[in-house]
């Protein structure tokens, strides 16, 4: 059996956490979709540990992890990464492995994401600019490079032949920056991946359900950064929801069993896009403060707001969510009054549902206000010890959105966590 654990907003819900917290439980931890646009922040002892490609499991010593199928694969951030991972003592060549069938980012994928972003002025996307998009793009276009041509003869001309095919649109954007050294560097990196264990995946990980073997799912972004159902066209480029599960590792529906969803206890966005509850007021930036809410891979200052129960709602009902994970409750701890978005006003209608186009229509979030339980939640070992403020505020939305939150996060620590 398979359980999933994935994003029920815009990313950044704190799943890398989430995924170290449950990793002991599981054998297998597999990353479906993506690539290093994902940031996935974990504490190993002190220490703090940014991933983006390699699965969250890798620093549990007998856990395998999974790049799947699904995943574009960056193979000079992976060795950065596989670098890092190292320096904690781990063998990245016991336990990891890499589906054959994975795609490969290419420098010139990197250049057409940015000269894309350009082109876009005001429209773009905020993408995080690793290529994500354009690596897609070849792999629907039935151009793409995966990582099992790596180990055929022929991969130097499959690779000139693309080359040559991206040097031509990016000359029509006028991009004109030189990217020979991040060739020398993805040609470096091809070398290291090739000593990696390459696999068939879908074999690879079938063979070890049946084996009785556990797999979680990790995913990474959010739902509402679905190519499908998310806030198009600022989404990413890839199927975040748990049907994305089975495409991305070749495992059938009916093997998936849990879907946790994670969900934090506001709203945050980074990048561009709608975003209704987003607040442009003291109280934002308050958020943005108090959970330190800067892009893992980037940077960036991420968007704070409240949280939006229409959209969760919607999330839930996409992914078949079965249990919810709440994190970054303690954020909200010095917070008088709480706020949470029950519908929205479009163009003087009220709806509870999502729209199909978010971007064409002025949406106006409904509140309904919670008293906050203004008391530190972080050493909060068990339900029993919540203040009752917080059960209400708890109880609420689990009622809207017909999921139960199963665990409450409440700090940065693997024991900072409640059972409810
Ligand atoms: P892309 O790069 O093509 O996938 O960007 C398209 C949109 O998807 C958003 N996106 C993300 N949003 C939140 N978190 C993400 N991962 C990093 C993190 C982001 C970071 O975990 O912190 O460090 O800035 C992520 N990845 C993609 C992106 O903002 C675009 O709106
Ligand atoms: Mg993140």
């Amino acid at each position: 059996m398979i359980d999933v654990i994935l994003g029920l907003q815009w990313g950044d819900e704190g799943k890398g956490k989430i995924v170290d917290y449950f990793a002991p439980n599981y054998d297998i931890i597999a990353r479906f979709q993506g690539g290093p646009n994902a940031g996935h922040t974990l504490y190993v002892g002190d220490k703090k540990v940014v991933l983006h490609q390699i699965p969250s499991g890798i620093f549990h010593q007998n856990t395998i992890n999974l790049i799947g199928n699904g995943v574009v694969l960056d193979p000079v951030t992976l060795k950065k990464e596989c670098d890092t991972v190292a320096s904690f003592g781990i063998d990245v060549k016991k336990n990891l492995f890499i589906s054959e069938r994975t795609n490969l980012i290419l420098p010139t994928h990197r250049a057409l994401d940015k000269a894309s972003e350009l082109s876009k002025g005001d429209g773009k996307i905020g993408s995080t600019l690793k290529g994500i998009g354009p690596a897609y793009m070849d792999k629907t276009g039935r151009n793409a490079i995966r990582v099992g041509d790596l180990l055929d003869k022929n991969f130097t001309s499959q690779y000139i032949k693309i080359r040559l095919k991206h040097q031509k649109l990016l000359d029509n954007f006028h991009f004109n920056e030189d990217i020979s050294q991040w060739e020398e560097e993805f040609f470096e990196a091809l070398e290291f991946l090739r000593t990696l264990n390459i696999v068939n995946g879908e074999y690879f990980i079938n063979n070890h359900m049946a084996n009785g073997k556990k797999v979680l799912a990790e995913g990474a972004q959010g739902s509402m950064l679905d190519i499908d159902f998310g806030t198009f066209p600022f989404v990413t480029s890839s199927n975040t929801i748990s049907a994305g599960v089975c495409n991305g590792l070749g495992v059938a529906p009916q093997k998936i069993k849990e879907v946790l969803g994670v969900t934090k206890a506001y709203c945050t966005r980074v990048g561009g896009g709608p975003f209704p509850t987003e607040l442009h007021d003291a109280t934002g930036e308050e958020l943005r403060k108090i959970g330190s809410e800067f892009g893992a891979t980037t940077g960036r200052p991420r968007r704070c707001g409240w949280i939006d129960l229409v959209a969760l709602k919607f999330a839930c009902m996409i992914n078949g969510v079965t249990q919810v994970v709440m994190t970054k409750a303690d954020v909200l701890d010095t917070f008088e009054e709480l706020k949470v978005c029950t519908s929205y006003n479009i163009n003087g209608t009220e709806k509870a549902e999502v729209p199909f186009q978010m971007t064409r229509v002025n949406i106006e979030p409904i509140y309904k206000s919670f008293k906050g339980w203004n008391s530190d939640s972080t050493k909060i070992k068990e339900a029993s010890a919540m203040t009752a403020d917080m059960h209400t505020y708890i109880k609420f939305i689990n009622e809207y959105i017909g999921a139960p939150t199963r665990y409450v996060s409440n700090g940065p620590g693997r024991e900072q966590i409640i059972r409810l």
